[in-house]
């Protein structure tokens, strides 16, 4: 199982590189790990697990994040409606989104981030995204709010982008004009 050892942190050049598309249909290692993903995101968010193994809690994770350069995400967040939002995605692409724009009004952090970076992060309010599962079918999802906030954060990790990238430094706790903030 991933734990917080496994997960690389800022400084580590991995985290600023493009990852690689995932060939399909996937082999079975690449299976394995997509699955460590999905795995740790679920066991970090069970306290019981999190305390054991002292993993901190997070809602996505992205392969780079544990060194690995492939185009593998991991998502488990409950959206504002209670709706589970889980899944275990390879090549993941927004194919289409908003021209309007959100930010969690908590601002965003990162696992491979240890610290506190204040500032709202300008999201697409909606995307769809086209992807391949874990069995290598394809996937096509809508949404919006947080769940379309934690896909974002996720694909930019497999192209070498960190949230704080986004933030206007300037200005990092102005509210983005024109844009819907969203609540954790
Ligand atoms: O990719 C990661 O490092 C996990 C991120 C995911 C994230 C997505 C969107 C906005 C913020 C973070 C976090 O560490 S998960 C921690 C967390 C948990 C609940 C709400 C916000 C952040
Ligand atoms: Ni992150």
């Amino acid at each position: 199982m991933i734990t917080m050892n496994d997960i690389i942190r800022e400084g580590h050049p991995a985290l600023r590189k493009v990852a690689a598309e995932v060939a399909m249909p996937p082999s079975s290692e690449d299976k394995e790990i997509l699955n460590s993903l999905i795995e740790y995101v679920k066991n970090s968010q069970d306290s019981e697990t999190a305390q054991k193994y002292g993993l901190r809690s997070g809602i996505g994770l992205a392969a780079p994040q544990i060194n690995v350069l492939k185009r593998m995400i991991a998502v488990h967040v409950t959206d504002n409606k209670g709706q589970l939002h889980s899944y275990a995605l390879f090549n993941p692409k927004i194919v289409s989104h908003s021209v309007e724009k959100a930010y969690l009004t908590s601002g965003e952090g990162c696992l491979s981030v240890d610290r506190q970076v204040p500032g709202f992060v300008p999201r697409y309010a909606r995307v769809t995204i086209k992807a391949m599962d874990i069995d290598g079918n394809p996937v096509k999802v809508r949404l919006k709010g947080m769940p379309a906030i934690v896909f974002q954060h996720e694909i930019d990790h497999l192209n070498g982008i960190m949230f704080y990238d986004h933030i206007d430094q300037g200005n990092p706790l102005q509210p983005i004009p024109d844009a819907t903030p969203v609540d954790r």
